[in-house]
């Protein structure tokens, strides 16, 4: 029934990430040390010099002659402080434009680098200085916003020291910098998702897996309609990722999982972990066995500190969570993708060559009524929607009962066509939900609903206006976008400078979506009222819908859209324009 033009050798090759002994081959300055080029500069500084430059990188037998900064993947940890100006020259030597965008920071649009929106770009040959004062701590980062440079390397991490010491202090510092690496160009990739969506999705449902799932459902005859349910809608419960490590070699700090990155400790010493999924289109689950994490952080911004056992990190997120290891041991920090097709994996120990037991694989999610739209299920937010504050969507929870509605901008359920496949019936608030797949599982995993700012917003006006957005596509045919359109069929989303908006996504589809506003806050409407977590980038649960609020406080233009970058490119983007 499949035909995959892949050949089995290849399949067998790289279907999962453990390796065959292949060597990371990192640039001397990054092999000169095991924690490769992960580390924190000692000190902070405003003055950077950074080279794009093209570097023969070769990663779990992978060559890639990858656009990277100052010879490195990830590149350099850029180190800077709350309050001072930075001034960063970025120089291209390679045969084609780049850019560098600033992932979660504050700025003048002209400052944040999308070519075509906010400057020209940088031309071959070419230097352009970025200069910004910075307003706010924490871990973000930085990524090329040219062509598919972000996705074969062009990346880095960024710690921004705060004007007042972290709440808990920390004895290591480490950046945990989680991506994907292959040889497969993505153009091609591209390609071939167009030709065929499930290109790079092996593991359908098959006759050996009825017995399983017909268990799941009560009765083989269940189990049988509920097949035939998805193959009428032309759809599969087992779309979980469109690129999965078939190709992909998932990297921590730029490592392999054979070559295991590793940061040290000394047993009882508290390890602040920043955790930035610089990915292209890999969600990762993300837990350390033995070990329970304090997430203190969530993009760049304090949140109460909640205790999880595990987290799911979107496309573009950041956390920051703390641990204390007690015993005199290796522990294993075990970054699993979404779709269970691989692992990144990297290690906390006493000393070097320690190695904690790499857990099994946890089963793949498969998609349920719930992921298509079609209302609730024994859901974990079933619970947590009697909480007195919340009601669906987040709407009017925030507002005091004298605040007048805000305006509605509705453009009505999308229509069903060749931009859009389904429209979610009755789209839940799932942000009580970890996620598909990590529900019941014994573990404590974070939610949406855990994060509570440590402070007040600082603006207190509720929304005059209320944008409603529907994540819409074609798996098929591998189109995304906003509305059952294309960006390139689509206008721009215009805020007045000064402007209290809502934002409120429906997601018709049935894959998550990491939306990413830039140089706009997205304060997440999760019930905890005023305490609101500010975010750059929110993951869309599939047959969900989730409001946020936005202050237009910087004019410009602004790029809003999809950070799964294939996503991205073919059509979930638009301009936000403030003025
Ligand atoms: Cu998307």
């Amino acid at each position: 029934m499949l035909k995959h033009p892949i050949s089995s050798s290849r399949i067998t090759r790289r279907q999962f990430v453990t390796g065959l002994g292949a060597t990371t081959l990192l640039p001397n300055a990054a092999r000169a040390t095991p924690l490769g080029n992960s580390n924190i500069p000692a000190v902070s500084s405003n003055q950077w010099d950074l080279r794009i430059q093209r570097s023969k990188i070769t990663l779990d037998g992978k060559t890639l002659n990858a656009p990277c900064v100052n010879g490195t993947v990830p590149g350099p940890v850029l180190r800077w402080k709350e309050g001072e100006t930075v001034s960063l020259t970025i120089t291209n030597t390679l045969k084609e434009d780049t850019s560098i965008h600033w992932h979660g920071i504050r700025l003048p649009s002209q400052m944040d680098g999308v070519p075509g929106l906010s400057f020209y770009g940088i031309p071959p040959g070419q230097k352009f200085t970025y200069t910004f004062p910075v307003q706010q701590s924490g871990t973000y980062w930085y990524h090329s916003h040219s062509n598919m440079q972000e996705a074969i390397g062009l990346y880095g991490a960024i710690i921004i020291d705060p004007l007042t010491p972290d709440p808990i202090p920390c004895e290591r510092d480490y950046v945990i910098f989680l991506g994907e690496w292959t040889d497969a160009m993505p153009d091609d990739i591209i390609s071939n998702l167009k030709m065929q969506s499930d290109y790079y999705n092996f593991r359908q449902r098959t006759l050996a897996s009825l017995p399983k799932e017909a268990q799941h459902a009560g009765s083989t005859s269940a189990a049988l309609k509920d097949r035939l349910m998805w193959s009428r809608m032309n759809m599969a419960a087992t779309d979980i990722s469109d690129v999965t490590g078939i190709v992909y070699t998932y990297t921590l700090n730029g490592h392999a999982p054979d070559t295991n990155w590793t940061g040290l400790f000394r047993p009882g010493e508290r390890i602040r972990l920043r955790f930035i999924n610089g990915a292209a289109m890999t969600f990762f689950d993300v837990r350390i066995p033995g070990l329970e994490m304090l997430v203190v952080q969530a993009d760049g911004n304090n949140v109460e500190p909640v205790p999880v056992d595990e987290f799911r990190i979107g496309v573009a997120e950041t956390y920051d969570v703390i641990v204390q290891p007690k015993d005199n041991r290796a522990y294993t920090l075990f970054a699993q993708s979404e779709d269970r097709t691989g692992y990144a994996r990297g290690t906390l120990a006493p000393a070097l060559r320690m190695s904690g037991i790499i857990p099994p694989m946890d089963p793949r999610p498969v998609r349920t009524m719930v992921d298509m739209g079609m209302g609730h299920m024994d859901m974990p937010s079933m619970s947590t929607m009697k909480m007195p504050s919340m009601n669906m969507g987040g709407m009017a929870m925030n507002m005091p009962p004298s605040s007048p509605s805000p305006i509605v901008e509705d453009p009505g359920p999308p229509p069903l066509n060749v931009e859009n496949q389904n429209i979610a019936q009755a789209p839940i608030d799932r942000t009580g939900s970890p996620g598909d797949g990590l529900e019941h599982n014994g573990r404590r995993v974070l939610t949406y609903k855990h994060l509570r700012a440590l402070r007040p917003g600082t603006d207190p006006r509720p929304p005059s206006r209320e944008i409603i957005l529907h994540l819409t596509g074609n798996m098929e045919r591998y189109i995304w976008g906003f509305n059952g359109r294309k960006y390139s069929e689509s206008g721009p989303i215009r805020l007045h400078k000064g402007e209290r908006v809502r934002f409120t996504l429906i997601n018709d589809t049935m894959m998550e979506h990491p939306i990413h506003l830039h140089g706009l806050w997205s304060e997440l409407e999760n019930g905890h009222g005023e305490y609101r977590p500010y975010k750059h980038t929110l993951i869309s649960q599939p047959g969900s819908r989730m409001s946020y609020l936005v202050t237009a406080d910087v004019p410009g233009m602004w790029a809003y859209h999809c950070h799964l970058l294939y996503h991205m490119d073919l059509g979930m983007f638009r301009t936000v324009i403030v003025s």
